[in-house]
């Protein structure tokens, strides 16, 4: 008997180590943040690689865990109370985390709010605009005649990347110390390389922002939870 017969995802996606939190995610801006965090915190866990293919996010196992069929999602075996809790959506995720460490949110109650504030701002901002400019400039929109759809997402970034490139005056992390804020933003703003949209976003006159992101792929964790699990 183990605490992953309730989960219908481990029949698809077995533990090999059940006492370990099990992530289930694909090496994307969002699924980084996850095993980045992860790693910056110390908690042991094991990777599962899960495609953003139907057959496996709108697998029947995947939607028992995520009905929303998008990576990331975890299940930590040893949750509040010793009881097993199943999670989706990054940024909860990210909370669920810092709380469970007590890492990476800040130390008052004034400090976990402006880490809040700013991991909000990518969740509700940052990467759902960057997410449409990169179907109108790298995907399948990126061939649509009108180009309206397209001019609107770069203009949003290139908004969204000022207030950010301002906000990182003399500062070296978003909100105090670095926290899961600048784990969920950095690996968005590494995305605009990927779609090719650098150029057009103007990337190179946002010197603040061009700093931050080497100093946030610097750093060892980053390194290893950014190829978390394997693209291949
Ligand atoms: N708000 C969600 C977004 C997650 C998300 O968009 N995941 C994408 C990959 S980056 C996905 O799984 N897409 C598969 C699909 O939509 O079918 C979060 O932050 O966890």
């Amino acid at each position: 008997m183990s605490v992953f017969d309730s989960f219908p995802i481990a029949r698809k996606w077995p533990p090999k180590d059940p006492g370990v939190l099990q992530l289930y995610s694909f090496p994307t801006p969002n699924g980084v943040k996850v095993s980045i965090a992860l790693e910056e915190m110390g908690i042991p866990y094991e990777a599962h690689k899960v495609t953003l293919s139907d057959a496996d996010v709108k697998s029947p196992e995947f939607l028992s865990l995520n009905p929303n069929n998008k990576i990331p999602a975890i299940i930590d075996p040893n949750g509040p109370d010793g009881t097993p809790v199943g999670l989706f959506e990054s940024g909860a995720i990210l909370i669920y985390l810092a709380e469970k460490s007590g890492k990476l949110i800040g130390s008052t109650a004034t400090e976990k709010a402006h880490v809040i504030q700013w991991l909000m701002f990518q969740m509700g901002g940052l990467g759902p605009m960057l997410g449409q400019l990169g179907f109108f400039y790298k995907f399948a929109g990126s061939e649509w005649e009108d180009k309206r759809p397209q001019q609107r997402y770069i203009n949003e970034a290139k908004r969204l990347l000022n207030v950010l490139n301002l906000e990182l005056e003399g500062k070296n992390w978003i909100a105090g110390d670095y926290s899961i804020a600048d784990i969920a933003i950095a690996p968005w703003l590494r995305a605009l390389d990927f779609y090719g949209a650098k150029e057009s976003v103007g990337w190179e006159d946002h010197s603040n922002l061009v700093d931050y992101l080497n100093r946030f792929t610097d750093r060892p964790a980053v390194q290893k939870g950014l190829v978390t699990p394997p693209r291949e």
